[in-house]
């Protein structure tokens, strides 16, 4: 682990590490960005009994107080979830939170930046960032995709937020050198839904292999980490064909309201909750739990 004077590991967190139990990282995007209160709440602390219900120990990361904190109480989360003007952290500025005192709450790159500088290798959220649709003019593409790139953990989503060029955005993950593997199976996940209509560049099958398949990256010395994508439960998707009209109400709307750069994400999440009546918000949390629960088990096999 690289010692900061910037990180601190939770007595939880910190123990689990001391006695090579598996860790799983949690982000706090979702909670201050992604969800609104109290789902958020709950969720995150549903989450974190999922991990460990399944064996491994949470570090839910956030920035407090000019530190990065791994493993949060339930006491702080509330404290985050309660404080305005949290930042949304990427690798661009989760320094700046730092040195300014800023609260913050970690994107998936930041989580990963987070959980690499704690020495923590899987780390489980909802759906990545990536290629926005109108990229190829906004030039809105996620720093997650060139964080996957480049440091060594361990991502279980649900697939590419189905609000983005969902193409594009395997197509930049290929060109980086991120090997994107399908948990079970042949189609790549669309977060809300199971079915993306392409193709995953690559299948597995259990958690012993996905750690079995880190284990010869590391072996290699490949640099990045793993998009591991966790297809929703069938019982709790919204079938692909129903999303497509919200998502492109959400995105017509995004559009009217001059809606830019980190605000483009939170605002089509909570335009879409609006538009399904709450739906999109229940299978959002159903996948999140079913991430962790994976996140764990990958985790335990690498420990
Ligand atoms: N998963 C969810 N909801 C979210 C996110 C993930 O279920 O809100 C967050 C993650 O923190 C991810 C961010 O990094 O959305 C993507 O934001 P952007 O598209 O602005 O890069």
């Amino acid at each position: 682990m690289l010692e900061t004077t910037s990180l601190i590991l939770s007595d939880e967190v910190a123990t689990a590490k001391a006695a090579g139990k598996p860790i799983v990282a949690l982000e706090t995007t979702i909670v201050t960005h992604g969800m609104p209160y109290p789902e958020n709440i709950a969720t995150a602390l549903a989450v974190e009994d999922i991990v460990r219900a399944a064996g491994a120990v949470p570090a839910t990361i956030a920035i407090m107080d000019g530190k990065i904190r791994v493993g949060l109480t339930a006491e702080e989360l509330e404290r985050l979830a309660g404080l305005k003007n949290v930042m949304k952290l990427s690798r661009a500025d989760l320094a700046f939170a730092l040195s300014t005192g800023r609260p913050g709450a970690t994107t998936v790159a930041a989580t990963m930046i987070a959980a690499d500088l704690a020495g923590i290798r899987v780390f489980a959220t909802g759906g990545i960032g990536g290629v926005h649709r109108g990229a190829e003019t906004s030039f809105d593409v996620s720093a997650d995709l060139h964080e996957l790139a480049r440091t060594p953990v361990a991502v279980v989503c649900a697939g590419a937020k189905a609000l983005l060029d969902i193409p594009k955005t395997l197509e930049v993950l290929e060109t980086l050198g991120v090997p994107v593997v399908t948990y079970g199976q042949d189609e790549l996940p669309a977060f809300w839904s199971r079915q993306s209509g392409l193709p995953s560049p690559l299948r597995l099958d259990a958690a012993g292999e996905i750690a079995a398949f880190i284990a010869k990256r590391d072996e290699l010395g490949l640099a990045g980490g793993v998009l591991v994508a966790n297809p929703v439960p069938a019982a709790d998707e919204i079938p692909a064909d129903e999303m497509r009209a919200y998502i492109e109400q959400a995105i017509i709307d995004a559009e009217r309201d001059k809606i830019r750069a980190k605000s483009v994400t939170p605002y089509v999440l909570g335009r879409i909750l609006e538009l399904t009546a709450g739906r999109s918000l229940v299978t959002n949390i159903a996948l999140v739990k079913n991430n962790a629960r994976l996140a764990a088990e990958i985790a335990a096999a690498l420990a």
